[in-house]
């Protein structure tokens, strides 16, 4: 009992060392890891994105529940991919562009610019207004083709 009592104590103190020891940009083990967690957030983005893209596209049928449920999730979502840009990701498998790293602040307003469109289509998702949606869902879209035209290669 006393030994379980000594490695709970360890395990604590391990755990409370790690997580407060390490910068928010150290979060990932390996530089792989932040590669396959950006790639992940982009992914599942577009899933959620393109669901309702495809409502204000006319491919899919229009639910407003399920628009407004989606829509919720790509603007959380659209929050997450950039914690995985960290220095020295920039070799390995992945497309992005070094500019990600010499023009940094550019990047990072591009990224802004796209959550605050994607936070607009969430509004008009809530309000379940679908030509509000259409117009939201096209100013998404030109944030996430613009970043890709520019920061991602073929
Ligand atoms: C998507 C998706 C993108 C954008 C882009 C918009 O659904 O996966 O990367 O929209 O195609 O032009």
């Amino acid at each position: 009992m006393k030994r379980m009592f000594r490695s709970m104590l360890m395990a604590a103190a391990v755990c409370a060392g790690v997580c407060t020891a390490l910068p928010a940009a150290a979060q990932f083990a390996k530089p792989e890891d932040a590669i396959k967690y950006r790639k992940a957030g982009m992914s599942m983005m577009a899933t959620h994105f393109g669901r309702v893209a495809g409502m204000a596209a006319g491919k899919i049928p229009f639910d407003a529940k399920v628009a407004a449920d989606n829509a919720e999730t790509a603007a959380m979502l659209s929050k997450l991919p950039y914690a995985g840009f960290i220095e020295g990701t920039d070799k390995g498998d992945t497309k992005a562009k070094p500019e990600i790293w010499t023009e940094s602040d550019k990047f990072k307003t591009a990224a802004a610019k796209m959550q605050e469109e994607m936070a607009k289509l969430n509004v008009a998702a809530k309000a379940g207004n679908l030509d509000a949606i259409k117009v939201a869902v096209g100013e998404t879209g030109k944030q996430c083709k613009g970043c890709h035209d520019t920061y991602r290669k073929e």
